[in-house]
């Protein structure tokens, strides 16, 4: 049974008992339907509670039901909300933790709210491609005002008790340790109203608050979230949707909801956050390793090098309340370090982000040392030291000389290999590899790279250590580059090749960020400095050499000195943060092109995002044959997380499986033919990508375990 059902003195309690999360499937709906019903009809009724005997009250509707019948199926959420809306009896929900979508919206359908302190009311359908479906965007705007209701819609941020309060949407709130308490004292409070004849309330009688907006409210308020939602579908669907609440009476109003609800849910978009939401749930699950397996305590974190990669390292932990050691070899650097997170700290303070005390107590977990000595007591060390695998491989055979039996040894390099690393130690087990990337104390992306030999308790500690310092955290293997920097090589190849074939820098990059990119390539390029992309390409010689014109335009600009932003010119010119199209470089693109036989032509936006974006797919796949990743959502979580691919395509793996991989094939095959020796060499499209296409599959389906 999904529903508990009890009476205590006249009133009827149905409790939501469906582990984890009272998701509202077709199970959960129908048991809420005929408890209510049970409850309605028994004349010894008098008030009717519904709680949650989980953590959370509830987290809306059944995520896994979209897309199938069981969604629609008798009870749908939304006339379920109706039903217990047209209650003659009060009805009171108990929330005593996450209200969420559906959750709440069953919550808004009562005809009173109460909550423990601690709980948390929200609507955050948007993150998922689309509205509350279930009269979300029509209670609500009816029972708080149109600006609470358009900011919790539109960002899908929940909100505290106390603005809930404060909002209208909370009757009571009950500051009790316990959820028995709790459920005693919302069963009181329900019997009381039924007592006092308290109304039974229904949005049918409401209507939102005239003063809460004008005729313009709706387009400014779209005008005002524009940026943020730039590329995203169901923001402004959301908005459309409150804004019927203030035209429409209710019935109308929730058709009309429903109806933006089905034209939001049939979308890419929403297929492709969807995904995501359960992709970064299943990064947590490692193939044949045990989810349970018993953790190892981390404490207390050192982190070697305090440059600028080292220093924000340390910031997540202390951000997160954990004491973080700083070795540096040079008393001189360790103080620059300390002082540059110090820096750091004050900017947040300055915006208004931090208080003075709170730099202050961040500040006290850190300590300095240039000894190795001072590492003893330490759980997890991470290495951020420069990216050599000989100066590595010493750092490590220090640690494993003075740090403790279980302490776990982390290298954040970016690209070497991990397996070789931990040889330079007694204790394989207890390394792997920790990539963070830049800035580290913002990035969310944490790659864990799981060595051969690496201890499973090792790998699970670190992902939850991960999950306190805010991190997404991906689990891969060894590889040059792993993930990330693995498939970023052809990406960043083709959308550097198209300057070559006449497509100016800044097409290439408008192409990509408007696909959705947060930066084109070639701004990356420039923004990582030129002359570290020419060492990543130096790394892969054999390519370079067997290809002259792979990565050309890059090592020409090195050689001219011209390093990128840090030195106002790369590819563009760089006057502070602005940056211009320099003449010089189209003319070397030519020069490159000529001597290589390039035929230079007009290269269209298409033809840009298709080179460089399948060529991600297309290295993913290899990536997903070789075990590297276990599965496509790992790879699309790598990107979103890390190299700013637009979370509303899902990643580029999503994007290839929407696109449909016997599409892909195609265009990989097209390019493969259309760009000659060049085509041949680079667009052959990858085995298992081939196979899939062949068999009708997505990447979603497989998994290499
Ligand atoms: C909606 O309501 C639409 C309506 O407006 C209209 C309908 C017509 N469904 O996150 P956790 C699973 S849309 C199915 O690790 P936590 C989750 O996959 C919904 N499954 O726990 C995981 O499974 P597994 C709007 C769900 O404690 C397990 O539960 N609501 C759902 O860190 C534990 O989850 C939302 O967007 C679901 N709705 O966080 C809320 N929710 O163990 C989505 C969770 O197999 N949920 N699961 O990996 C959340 O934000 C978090 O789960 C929550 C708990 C904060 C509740």
């Amino acid at each position: 049974m999904s529903v508990l059902y009890r009476t205590v003195d006249q009133v009827a309690v149905i409790t939501l008992d469906l582990a984890p999360v009272n998701s509202l499937g077709l199970a959960l709906r129908k048991a809420i339907r005929d408890a209510y019903e049970s409850a309605t009809a028994d004349e010894n009724i008098k008030a009717i509670v519904i709680n949650s005997s989980q953590k959370v009250f509830c987290a809306g509707a059944d995520i896994t039901e979209f897309g199938t019948e069981q969604s629609f199926a008798d009870p749908s959420l939304p006339s379920l909300c109706d039903l217990i809306e047209a209650s003659a009896k009060p009805v009171v929900a108990a929330i005593n933790g996450m209200a969420l979508g559906g959750g709440l919206e069953l919550a808004l359908a009562a005809d009173y709210r109460v909550a423990k302190t601690g709980a948390k009311l929200g609507l955050p359908e948007v993150n998922l491609g689309i509205i509350p479906g279930a009269g979300g965007t029509q209670r609500l705007p009816r029972l708080a005002n149109v600006n609470v209701a358009l900011d919790m819609i539109t960002s899908g941020v929940p909100i505290n008790t106390d603005k809930a309060v404060e909002a209208g949407l909370l009757d009571k709130v009950y500051g009790v340790e316990t959820d028995e308490e709790f459920e005693t004292v919302a069963i009181e409070y329900a019997s009381t109203l039924a007592d006092l004849n308290a109304p039974v309330l229904s949005c049918e009688n409401l209507e939102v608050a005239a003063d809460s907006y004008s005729d313009d409210t709706f387009s400014a308020y779209k005008a005002k979230i524009a940026k943020k939602t730039a590329g995203y579908y169901a923001p402004n669907r959301c908005v459309d949707s409150v804004e019927a609440a203030t035209q429409l009476p209710l019935k109308e109003g929730l058709q009309r909801e429903a109806e933006i609800f089905q034209d939001c849910a049939d979308t890419p978009q929403a297929r492709a956050q969807q995904h995501l939401f359960f992709a970064e749930r299943a990064a947590g699950v490692i193939p044949g390793v045990d989810r349970k397996v018993p953790l190892r305590d981390i404490k207390k974190v050192a982190v070697i090098g305090a440059g600028t990669m080292g220093g924000g390292i340390a910031m997540n932990f202390a951000n997160a309340g954990i004491p973080v050691t700083l070795l540096e070899i040079k008393k001189e650097f360790l103080d620059n370090g300390l002082a540059k997170v110090r820096q750091n700290y004050e900017i947040s303070a300055k915006r208004g982000r931090l208080t003075e005390a709170q730099v202050e107590e961040r500040m006290a977990l850190f300590t300095g040392t240039t000894s190795y000595a001072d590492l003893a007591d330490v759980d997890l060390v991470i290495e951020a030291v420069f990216e050599n695998l000989d100066v590595k491989k010493e750092v490590f055979t220090e640690l494993d000389k003075v740090c403790k039996p279980g302490c776990i040894l982390a290298s954040n390099t970016s690209t070497l290999d991990v397996n070789e690393i931990a040889e330079a130690t007694s204790r394989p087990e207890d390394v792997l590899g920790l990539h963070f990337f830049s800035p580290a104390n913002v990035m969310k992306l944490l790659e864990v790279i799981r060595a051969d030999k690496t201890a499973d308790d090792a790998l699970m500690t670190t992902l939850k250590l991960a999950k306190t310092i805010k991190k997404v955290p991906v689990v891969v293997g060894v590889c040059y580059g792993f993930v990330g920097n693995r498939m970023v090589a052809p990406y960043s190849r083709e959308a550097f090749r198209v300057i070559l074939e006449g497509a100016t820098p800044e097409q290439s990059d408008l192409a990509l960020t408007n696909f959705g990119m947060a930066m084109g390539a070639v701004s990356m390029g420039d923004m990582a400095g030129i002359d570290i992309g020419c060492m990543a390409a130096e790394a892969n010689r054999e390519t370079w050499e067997d290809d002259k014109t792979y990565q050309a335009l890059q090592f020409n600009l090195k050689d001219l000195g011209r390093l990128g932003q840090k030195t106002g010119r790369g590819v563009y010119i760089y006057e502070g943060r602005d940056k211009h199209n320099d003449p010089e470089v189209l003319e070397l693109a030519k020069a490159i092109a000529t001597e290589n036989n390039i035929e230079q032509r007009d290269v269209s936006e298409q033809e840009i995002v298709d080179r460089a974006i399948l060529m991600l797919a297309n290295e993913g796949a290899k990536i997903l044959d070789e075990g590297i990743a276990y599965r496509s959502g790992d790879i699309d979580l790598v990107y979103i997380y890390g190299y700013g691919f637009p979370a509303y395509r899902g990643g580029p793996m999503q994007y290839a499986d929407e696109l449909g991989l016997d599409e892909v094939v195609k265009r990989l095959k097209h390019y493969q033919q259309s760009l000659g020796e060049y085509g041949e060499r680079w667009f052959k499209p990858a085995p298992l990508l081939e196979r899939l296409a062949a068999e009708g599959k997505p990447f979603k389906d497989f998994q290499k375990m």
